[in-house]
């Protein structure tokens, strides 16, 4: 594994970047921070709403116990998102998505800051905070169209609507990751930006990379679980590293 200074693209590395042919971005809340949003365990802390650690209140069992605790959490969060814009990070990702053959972007993240910095079917493994979903059909809406009653009621079936969101204990959105595995699979480069890389199964798709012979780049100012398994682990930030990729 060979660790690089930010703002230091080794050579080895932009020869690949330039006769790649099919790339995978995975990212995480650190992609987003520069633009303003926590991230869940950057330096070592861990996000906690009204006393619960995130990952419970981020979960399955919450939304049986207390679904109007988990409206508030997360409309508490889509508050501090909507004045918040992409950074270089994002817009760098957007502009590489037309530079390759193949291009597959992977996220963890919910805030939509992908989308909105141009980037195209995004992968969102985890759902997005701007979209509701009904606990009894397959209804669907985006958030910013209901109104302020929470939970909100299902214009389908009159059943409660949570957020789209996939809490810990829940499966993913069917498809996804198993679309993600399939690019992870082809890609000859994988890059892993702005995630501490505990959360499966996302963090299980560097690995599936590496395994199927791709060269794995990670973008991080700190080290990770996954820094080791890397050829390249880059300590930098993602909006003054991923720039600097020039397209
Ligand atoms: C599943 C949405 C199968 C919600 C999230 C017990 C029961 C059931 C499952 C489990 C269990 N025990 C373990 C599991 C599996 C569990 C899991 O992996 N737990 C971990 C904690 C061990 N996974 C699940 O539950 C998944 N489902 O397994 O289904 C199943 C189903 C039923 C029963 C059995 C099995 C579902 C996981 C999805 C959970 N939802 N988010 C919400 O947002 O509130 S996960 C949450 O963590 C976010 O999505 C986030 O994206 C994700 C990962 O975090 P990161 O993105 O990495 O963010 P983090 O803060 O950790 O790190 C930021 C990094 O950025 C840091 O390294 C920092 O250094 C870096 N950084 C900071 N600044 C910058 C930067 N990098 C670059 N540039 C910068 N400027
Ligand atoms: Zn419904």
């Amino acid at each position: 594994m060979q660790a690089s200074k930010a703002l230091e693209i080794s050579e080895n590395l932009r020869e690949r970047f330039a006769c790649a042919r099919n790339v995978l971005v995975l990212t995480g809340a650190g992609v987003s921070a520069e633009s303003g949003v926590p991230t869940f365990r950057g330096g070592g802390q861990t996000t906690v709403w009204k006393g619960m650690p995130f990952d419970v209140i981020s979960s399955a069992r919450m939304v049986e116990r207390d679904l109007p605790a988990v409206w508030e959490w997360f409309d508490y969060r889509r508050k501090l998102l909507e004045k918040l814009s992409p950074n270089p990070a994002h817009q760098a990702i957007a502009r590489w998505q037309d530079r390759f053959p193949g291009f597959t972007l992977v996220t963890q993240n919910i805030d939509g800051l992908h989308h909105t910095a141009g980037s195209r079917e995004v992968i969102e493994l985890h759902g997005s905070i701007w979209r509701a979903r009904c606990v009894a059909c397959s209804a669907r809406a985006d958030i910013r169209l209901l109104n302020d009653e929470r939970p909100p009621a299902c214009a389908e079936c009159g059943n409660y609507m949570r957020p789209d969101v996939v809490l810990f204990g829940e499966m993913l959105p069917a498809g996804a990751f198993e679309r993600a595995v399939e690019s992870a699979k082809n890609c000859e480069l994988c890059f892993v930006v702005g995630t501490s890389a505990i959360v499966y199964p996302a963090a299980a798709l560097p690995e599936v990379a590496r395994a199927s012979g791709a060269y794995l780049v990670e973008v991080n100012p700190e080290k990770t679980a996954l820094s080791e398994f890397c050829d390249e682990a880059i300590q930098g930030k993602a909006e003054k590293t991923l720039p600097l990729f020039c397209v």
